[in-house]
């Protein structure tokens, strides 16, 4: 199985999507949000202003996912979905942050893409303890993993402190 842990900007990788934790109104933001908003250039907010609201102000709800071109980055699309926030974890967070990972491979794969990559989905502002995320996010990309073409998978950690805590969640599960 391909998932592979590594540590930088995500912004950077050349690969065919980048997956990006953005809020529901896919207007941009902080964190990997507006690095990749950044990189991507103005035409990203102008295509995410044109996906249809599902209701005012919500483009993608959390859980769900949505696609872009990527414009001035490297990777050829933008991934785009909403994580939960952590609200004490008994607010269906773990499994709105299972959905994130598993609509975002489902659109990769329905674009047969052949290699994308993840940041630390909810992990920043949204609070969710990235030693609870992480073995459930690499077990729903386990899941949602295409057996007769498989994705490269990479996902990106901003920091080397957090990229032990995936690898060690990668090798729980080996
Ligand atoms: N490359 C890879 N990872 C990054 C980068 C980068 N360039 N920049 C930050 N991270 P966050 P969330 C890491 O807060 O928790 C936004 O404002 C970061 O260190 O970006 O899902 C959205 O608009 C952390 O480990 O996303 C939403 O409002 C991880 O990416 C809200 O934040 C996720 O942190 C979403 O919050």
């Amino acid at each position: 199985m391909s998932i592979e842990i590594v540590t930088g900007d995500i912004t950077r990788l050349q690969v065919d999507a980048i997956v990006n934790a953005a809020n529901a109104t896919l207007l941009g933001g902080g964190g990997v949000d507006g690095a990749i908003h950044r990189a991507a250039g103005p035409a990203l907010l102008a295509a995410c202003r044109e996906l249809p609201e599902v209701r005012p102000g919500v483009r993608c709800p959390a859980g769900d996912a949505r696609i872009t071109p990527g414009y001035r980055l490297h990777a050829r699309y933008v991934i785009h979905t909403v994580g939960p926030v952590w609200r004490g974890g008994s607010h269906g967070e773990p499994d709105l942050l299972a959905s994130c990972h598993h609509r975002s491979m489902r659109l990769a794969i329905a674009h047969g893409l052949q290699s994308i990559a993840f940041p630390a989905i909810s992990c920043g502002v949204y609070g969710y303890p990235p030693e609870l995320a992480a073995p459930l996010a690499l077990r729903s990309l386990r899941e949602a993993q295409d057996t007769d073409a498989p994705l490269q998978i990479s996902v990106c950690c901003f920091s080397e402190a957090m990229a032990r805590i995936w690898r060690s969640a990668l090798s729980a599960q080996d």
